[in-house]
């Protein structure tokens, strides 16, 4: 088993896609451990997105996280950090695949609608960044 940090972001919010999203993610047989809606605090966007801290995108990314609730979700499937790359398409939307949570509901590559892990080992540690194991 694997685990993966879905987070449904504040365009998809907004847009009240979230009913949505969360069912494929459901159909496509993940299992959901966690779920909360939080608002971001500028810290906490600059703490998760640090990897990305000398990106040109990094400030915008840490204003747009931030400028309305985020939904985490933590996922557990056989194979989960590749099937839900899957599920989600590319990070533009541009060049998702149809029928890709990206192609049906993000506005562009910033504003895309959900995160996902790009590895076992992140996968975990963002996981645990949300959520604390006993609520799992
Ligand atoms: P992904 O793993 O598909 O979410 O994509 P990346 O890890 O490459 O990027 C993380 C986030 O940075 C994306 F979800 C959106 C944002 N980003 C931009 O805003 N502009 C870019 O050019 C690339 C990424």
């Amino acid at each position: 088993m694997e685990r993966t940090l879905c987070i449904i972001k504040p365009d998809a919010v907004k847009k009240n896609a979230q009913g949505s999203i969360i069912q494929m993610i459901l159909d496509a047989g993940f299992k959901m451990l966690g779920m909360k809606m939080i608002q971001l605090s500028k810290t906490q966007a600059q703490k998760f997105y640090e990897v990305h801290k000398e990106r040109p995108f990094y400030n915008d990314l840490v204003d747009f996280m931030t400028s309305g609730p985020v939904i985490p979700v933590a996922l557990e499937k056989n194979n989960a950090i590749a099937d839900y790359r899957n599920l989600i398409g590319a990070t533009d939307p541009a060049e998702a695949k149809e029928g890709t949570v990206r192609k049906l509901f993000a506005n562009n590559k910033q504003e895309n609608a959900v995160h996902g892990s790009d590895s076992v080992e992140n996968g975990l540690k963002e996981i645990a960044f949300f959520f604390p194991e006993c609520d799992l």
